[in-house]
C-alpha cells in the first residue's frame, strides 16, 4: 500500500501508535494494562521465563525503567542466572530465585510486598519453575506480555501476539501507546530483545516491521555495533571450549537435513563453562548448508536432558516440543526429556524423520 508511509508519518505527527504494529492486540488491552499498572501502590514484581534470554532481559529492564518515572516501585526477579553477556543492560545485579532469594522468602513476603506481577516473554507455568507456586498462592493481578504460541493464560490482562518477533516489540508498542519516553538505555534493551529473538535479523521472523522498530530504537539511542560486540563477541574461553566440545559431537541424519549435537555434564566440568553458556550454541550447526532441523541435547545437573530445537524449513519443531510438554514456535522450540541422552536423541530424531516423511504429522 503506497500510502502507508504517509499514514505512518501522519500517525507520528499526531503522536499516535502506528496502526499495524500490533494488529493482534486490541487498544483496549493496552489500556487495561496501563490501568493495572496505575492501580499499583506498593511494588510491581517483574519476572520472565527461566533461562533468561536477550528478549526476556530487555523487556524486564525497559519496563522497570519506565515505571520509576511514573512513581511506581518495581523489582525484577530472575528465575535463573542472567548470562553474563547481557549484564551490560543492568547497572546492578538482579536477584535470582533459588539463589539470592528462596521460594519460601518470596511466598512469605520477605522479598517484598507486591500488588502486581508482570510476566514477560512467557505465558506458561512450566517456564516459571518455583515462581509458579508463588503465583498460584499470591493471588495477585498478573499482566502478561508475550509472543509465544503456547499459553496457559496466566494473566488477568494479556498483551500477547504470537506473530510478534519478540516480546520487546510488544513492550515498545506499550511504550508508544502510553507515551512513555524511550531513553537510550531503554532503546538499547529493546533492541537487544528484538535483535536476539531474530538471530540478529537472520531468522525467518525478520520482516519490515521488525527493522522499522529497530530503526526507531537506533534513532532513540541504541548502538548496534556496541550491542553486537557485547552479546556475540564476548565469549569466555570456557564457553568457546564448550562450543568446540559440542561441535565435536555433531551427527547428521535424514540425508544431512537433521543435525544433532549434545553437551554432557562432563563437558561442563572439562571446560569450566556454565549451563547458561549453552544459549544460542545450537545455531552453530545451522551453518551447514543441508541442515534444516537441528537439536541440541544438554545434560542438566538434575539428570534430565534439555533439548533445544531449530528449524529453517517446513518441519514444525514446536509440535515436537509439545509432545514432551515443551513449547515455542514453528522454528524455535525447547523441552525437557528423560535421560539417558541416547534415548532422548532417538525420541526426537524419530519425530523429525516422521515430519520429513509426512509434513502433516
Ligand atoms: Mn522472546
Amino acid at each position: 500500500m503506497a500510502f502507508l508511509p504517509f499514514v505512518r508519518l501522519f500517525a507520528k505527527i499526531l503522536y499516535l501508535p502506528v496502526a499495524g504494529s500490533y494488529q493482534m492486540i486490541e487498544k483496549q488491552d493496552f489500556q487495561k494494562a496501563l490501568e493495572l499498572i496505575s492501580k499499583s501502590t506498593l511494588s510491581i514484581l517483574i519476572t520472565t521465563h527461566t533461562k533468561v534470554d536477550g528478549d526476556a532481559a530487555g523487556c524486564c529492564f525497559a519496563l522497570s525503567e519506565a515505571l520509576s518515572p511514573l512513581g511506581k516501585k518495581s523489582q525484577i526477579l530472575f528465575l535463573s542466572p542472567l548470562p553474563h553477556w547481557y549484564g551490560f543492560l543492568f547497572e546492578k545485579p538482579i536477584p535470582v530465585l533459588g539463589k539470592d532469594v528462596s521460594k519460601e522468602q518470596l511466598i512469605e513476603g520477605k522479598f517484598g510486598t507486591f500488588d502486581l506481577v508482570i510476566v514477560v516473554d512467557t505465558n506458561s507455568f512450566s517456564q516459571l519453575p518455583d515462581f509458579d507456586e508463588f503465583l498460584r498462592q499470591a493471588n495477585l493481578p498478573v499482566l502478561v506480555i508475550d509472543h509465544h504460541a503456547t499459553a496457559d493464560g496466566l494473566g488477568d490482562v494479556e498483551l500477547v501476539d504470537s506473530r510478534a518477533a519478540a516480546a520487546s516489540s510488544i513492550v515498545l508498542d506499550l511504550f508508544k501507546f502510553a507515551r512513555w519516553s524511550v531513553t537510550p538505555k531503554i532503546a538499547q534493551a529493546l533492541f537487544v530483545g528484538i535483535a536476539t529473538d531474530t538471530g540478529w535479523f537472520h531468522f525467518n521472523n525478520t520482516n519490515a516491521a521488525v527493522l522499522r522498530c529497530c530503526a526507531e530504537l537506533v534513532e532513540a539511542g541504541a548502538n548496534p555495533p556496541d550491542i553486537y560486540h557485547n552479546i556475540y563477541q564476548s565469549f569466555s574461553p570456557q564457553r568457546f571450549n564448550l562450543m568446540t566440545a559440542m561441535q565435536n559431537t555433531l551427527e547428521l541424519h535424514c540425508d544431512g537435513r537433521c543435525a544433532l549435537m549434545h553437551i554432557t555434564q562432563q563437558d561442563f566440568k572439562n571446560t569450566g563453562a556454565k549451563y547458561e553458556d549453552t544459549e544460542n550454541l545450537i545455531d552453530q550447526c545451522q551453518r551447514i548448508g543441508t541442515v534444516q532441523v537441528s537439536a541440541l541435547f544438554v545434560e542438566t545437573d538434575d539428570g534430565r536432558i534439555r533439548c533445544s530445537l531449530r528449524s529453517r524449513g517446513d518441519v514444525d519443531v514446536c509440535k515436537i516440543a509439545q509432545k514432551f510438554d515443551g513449547g515455542g514456535h514453528h522454528s524455535a522450540a525447547g523441552t525437557f526429556l528423560p535421560a539417558p541422552l541416547e534415548h532422548a536423541k532417538k525420541l526426537v530424531l524419530d519425530l523429525v524423520a516422521e515430519q520429513f516423511h509426512n509434513p502433516s504429522t
